[in-house]
């Protein structure tokens, strides 16, 4: 590779930005069980202690993204400068209507249409908060659905969805976006309201362009080409957004890139072919993720590396190979171009990358080396922890 085309490839790389849900900090588990960790944060504020951490020691991760009601504060002016103060920004404002009560049959798609005006108002005041924090994003994920045949008229479900939809698109100001996340099941099993790329697709077609979608690489059927998926809406110019995590079975939100590398890569190759890497890309690389069993930060700072690896192999691709192979039919020369790019050891070159950032090349070892696990295991006592639901 040219000196100039490697130094485009190493600007590239610093200029990446992916934020990191603020969720991921806290204690998570699955509906057996939550194994609580020592040094949980406790507050919001100690979510973005972590979070500052993470940024620090991968400088490639300066955005956190918000949940509500997990991340209620009565000032989020103050909590928007305690982020800066820690040289972060506060970034997608997630939604949460699947954990009232009131919310069984589902929330803006449900039958009942007080339900519906309440979960309305949930994300109205999402937007309001994002007013506050400076929030681009509002992300939508509905866990509306039905678990049998009959229980309720698709078709209504989607007006209903539609409408609400709609509410929130006219509240949006100016420079803010909604991302509409689909997700093919859980909690619901029959049916889900916004299931795939092709639901969220429409409706945000029909919204406008404030309207786009989350694609959350745990969301699709075994076997789903993914990547199709995300060349197809970058195209179309309705790619909001990831959700970067990992996926053996379902939704496990295990780390990203760390069930199947080769499908992130494939991914990013799809993003930077289409233009959407870079600083003029509006993308979110958003990762949504739940460390059960693995200490949250360094997780964490292993997603971010993963990502910065898969998106560092997409930009080594040879395109005038690759273009070349494919306009002559050469399918061998072709796929070799990208499998050349996938199997390139690119942690050097990050290593590089980070030591020009004025990083420690080793984002695992700088966090285990720092004594941060430590010291919140020691401050942190008492108190009750930050997790799922809290
Ligand atoms: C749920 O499965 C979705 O991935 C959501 O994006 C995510 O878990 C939620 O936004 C957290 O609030
Ligand atoms: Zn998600
Ligand atoms: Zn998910």
């Amino acid at each position: 590779m040219s000196e100039p085309a490697l130094s485009a490839v190493k600007a590239a790389l610093k200029s990446q930005r992916i934020e990191t849900p603020s969720w991921a900090y806290g204690n998570s588990g699955t509906r057996f069980k939550v194994f609580a960790q020592p040094g949980v944060p406790r507050t919001p504020e100690e979510k973005l202690d972590d979070a500052a951490r993470v940024q620090e020691h991968t400088g490639v991760a300066p955005v956190v993204a918000l949940h509500i009601p997990w991340d209620k504060v009565d000032d989020y002016a103050a909590l928007a400068a305690h982020a800066k103060e820690r040289g972060l920004t506060l970034g997608a404002v997630n939604a949460n209507v699947f954990q009232d009560d009131d919310y069984k049959l589902g929330s803006v798609a449900h039958p009942d249409a007080a339900v519906r005006r309440k979960a309305l108002g949930h994300l109205l005041e999402c937007v309001d908060i994002m007013d506050a924090t400076g929030s681009r994003d509002l992300k939508l994920w509905f866990a509306d659905g039905t678990n049998y045949p009959g229980q309720d008229d698709i078709r209504s479900r989607q007006d209903r969805l539609a409408e609400a939809l709609g509410a929130v698109y006219e509240r949006l100001g100016e420079g803010q976006r909604m991302l509409l996340e689909y997700k093919l099941f859980e909690p619901s099993f029959y049916s889900t309201d916004v299931p795939d790329w092709g639901t969220a697709y429409a409706h945000c077609l029909k919204l406008g362009e404030k309207a786009q979608v989350v694609v959350d690489t745990g969301h699709h059927a075994p076997g789903t080409n993914i990547e199709f998926i995300v060349a197809t809406l970058l195209r179309e110019g309705k790619l909001g957004g990831f959700d970067f995590n990992s996926r053996f079975y379902a939704d496990d939100d295990l780390m990203a890139g760390a069930a199947d590398p080769f499908q992130l890569f494939r991914i990013m190759y799809e993003v930077v072919r289409g233009g959407g890497h870079g600083p003029g890309s509006d993308i979110a690389f958003m990762l949504d993720q739940c460390h059960n069993i693995e200490p949250k930060i360094p997780a964490i700072i292993r997603s971010v590396m993963n990502v910065q690896e898969a998106t560092a192999k997409a930009l080594l691709v040879d395109g005038e190979a690759l273009a070349a192979a494919q306009h002559s039919g050469d399918v061998l020369a072709a796929n070799g171009a990208l499998m050349d790019a996938f199997h390139t050891d690119v942690r050097p070159l990050l290593a590089v990358v980070r030591e020009e950032m004025g990083l420690d090349p080793d984002p695992m070892g700088a966090y285990a080396r720092s004594g941060w696990a430590r010291k919140i295991t020691e401050e942190r006592k008492g108190g009750r922890q930050a997790g799922w639901g809290a």
